[in-house]
């Protein structure tokens, strides 16, 4: 039996201008996540490499936070029972390319770095990702 969580969805820039949010919200609801809070934001540069610390000794860092800085996100939390994992399952892999069928990134997703969305990997990463936009 899994707890109620809660976790950080972000709708990504290549997303939020094809004007997917509704769409993307749709399957949260349809498997019952709540959306309790949401924003739409454009963060800074400085903001994003904050965000994506983790990341700061990848080859791919600062392609990675001028992307997150590139135009509007959609920032949300979710709420449900084992949301961290359910939402990694609706997400799909990394790489668009191999996400399961009907995933969030199969669906939407343009390349591995264009992936329409992040979610938070674990209940602890969650907390903190939740305290950094809300
Ligand atoms: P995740 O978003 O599935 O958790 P992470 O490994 O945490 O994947 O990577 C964070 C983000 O960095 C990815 O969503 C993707 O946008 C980008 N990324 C990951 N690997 C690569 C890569 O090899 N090249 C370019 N961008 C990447
Ligand atoms: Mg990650």
């Amino acid at each position: 039996m899994s707890n109620i969580e809660q976790t950080l969805s972000i709708i990504k820039p290549d997303a939020v201008e094809r004007n997917l949010v509704e769409e993307i919200k749709n399957i949260f609801l349809k498997n019952n996540i709540t959306i309790i809070e949401s924003k739409k934001i454009h963060i800074s540069k400085e903001e994003a490499s904050e965000f994506y610390k983790v990341h700061q000794s990848k080859p791919f860092y600062d392609d990675l936070c001028n992307y997150l800085a590139s135009g509007p996100i959609f920032v949300m939390i979710l709420e449900g029972k084992g949301v961290v994992t359910l939402n990694r399952r609706l997400m799909g892999a990394t790489d668009p390319k191999k996400a399961e069928k009907d995933t969030i990134r199969k669906l939407y997703g343009i390349s591995i770095d264009k992936n329409s969305i992040h979610g938070s990997d674990s209940v602890e990463n969650a907390n903190k990702e939740i305290n950094f936009f809300f």
